[in-house]
């Protein structure tokens, strides 16, 4: 490998940095809007968008100067005092949601165990389950985040593998069928967890009306209805959530990444007051949650989803980049699928792994990352427009005909 700069900031993360994680080799140094730069000058189109935490695109100036503008008056202040932040965040949240309350945390995964606390609380006050009894009902193939709690009720190997021993209390249905989901209710259950597309599962969007089913059925055994949101909401399918597409009113709905557009971890757990303030002081919290910077960069994020009508643009983009795919040659691929711009180009087995089919579209400027084998993810930012979609389809197409690796 010749010594170039991108080579040497890889060496250098490789010998220093744990190795968790299997990177395509490109060093991003910088970015705008949808694009992304190395530090050679090569100009790359960010086709995954952090994960759909950057929604809002790279560096989003209006965030951007909320952010600073905060960040030289106050980052934090603890939750022992107010500031003057949380209130207006959580009211912008509260409107845009239409739940009472929100409850402010950082990573995502944080955010879940919020929700399975809050959950369980609701279960053993409100619902009258034996002590330590409550059971939440979750999916095959979910993807929740990284706590020992959440790997525990994965399943996938990978995940969870020499983690243990992990908490009970999770019991796993497959995803998309209400009648499992029915049959694994018993008196213990506070809560139903789920994804409303799978998304680390390959993009997985489950039956239409599966989620109404599944809201029916847990409001008549008294079972709650938790959406994670956290990759599929603010605005990634064509609504500001995901479970908007099927009218149904979840319990509980746990948003983050685009939550912050990238600035920042804010993730955040929104119910109504009757199951929200099960929660009362002192039963949880976090050093973090709630801080200013953190309020003024989301309150900045969220006004900009719905100021840019960046919800309207994804499902406008994400309508015509899916019909545009159907111009690609099927040999290799087995199905394409998405809400939204959140796509994926499931390759056929026998024509390898998606990896190559990444790496290939990163040799001609495009970022996107493959999930679980054989999906080519596509999760643009959402500020998108049809010319950056008209330069990369060519190079899509290309890329996908022809067996790799
Ligand atoms: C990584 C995946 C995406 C999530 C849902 C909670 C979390 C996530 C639905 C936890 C996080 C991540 C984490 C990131 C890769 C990424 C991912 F492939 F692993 F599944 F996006 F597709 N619920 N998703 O998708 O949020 O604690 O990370 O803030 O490298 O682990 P977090």
């Amino acid at each position: 490998m010749a010594t170039t700069t991108t080579n040497r900031f890889i060496e250098l993360a490789e010998k220093h940095s744990a190795h968790n994680y299997h990177p395509l080799p490109v060093v991003i140094e910088r970015g705008e809007g949808c694009w992304v730069w190395d530090p050679e000058g090569r100009k790359y189109l960010d086709m995954l968008a952090a994960y759909s935490a950057v929604n809002q695109g790279h560096c989003h100036p209006k965030i951007l100067a909320a952010m600073k503008e905060q960040a030289a008056r106050c980052t934090l202040t603890s939750r022992a005092f107010h500031n003057d932040q949380l209130g207006p965040a959580c009211e912008l949240l509260s409107e845009m949601s239409g739940y009472d309350k929100v409850l402010l945390m950082n990573s995502g995964a944080e955010a879940v165990e919020t929700a399975i606390k809050l959950a369980r609380k609701w279960g053993y006050t409100k619902k009258g389950v034996a002590k330590d009894q409550a059971e939440i009902i979750v999916c095959a193939e979910n993807f929740h985040g990284r706590t020992t709690t959440i790997v525990g009720f994965s399943t996938e190997q990978a995940y969870r593998e020499n983690f243990g021993p992990f908490s009970p209390g999770f019991k796993v249905v497959p995803y998309g069928d209400a009648g499992a989901l029915e049959r694994a209710i018993g008196p213990n259950t506070v809560a139903f967890l789920v994804e409303p597309i799978q998304g680390e599962a390959g993009i997985i969007i489950p039956p239409d009306g599966y989620l109404k089913r599944a809201e029916e059925i847990c409001r008549a055994n008294n079972v709650l209805l938790i959406v994670d949101e956290i990759q599929s909401g603010l605005g990634r399918t064509g609504k500001l959530f995901c479970h908007e597409w099927e009218r149904v009113k979840p319990d509980a709905m746990i948003v983050g990444k685009a939550l912050s557009g990238g600035f920042y971890p804010v993730s955040a757990v929104l119910a109504n007051d009757d199951l929200m303030l099960v929660i009362q002081p002192n039963e949880h919290g976090s050093t973090f949650g709630g801080n200013p910077l953190a309020c003024a960069v989301a309150r900045s994020a969220l006004e900009v989803i719905r100021d840019e009508k960046l919800v309207e643009n994804s499902q406008a983009m994400g309508e015509y980049l899916l019909k545009r795919l159907e111009e690609v040659p099927r040999d290799h691929v087995e199905e394409i699928r998405g809400r939204g711009l959140w796509i994926a180009i499931q390759m056929k087995t026998s024509s390898g792994p998606a990896r190559p089919y990444c790496e290939a579209l990163m040799e001609r400027g495009i970022l996107a990352k493959e999930t679980h084998e054989q999906v080519v993810r596509i999760a643009p930012p959402l500020v998108i427009t049809k010319d950056e979609i008209d330069w990369a389809l060519p190079h899509l197409i290309e890329v996908l005909a022809e067996k790799r690796g």
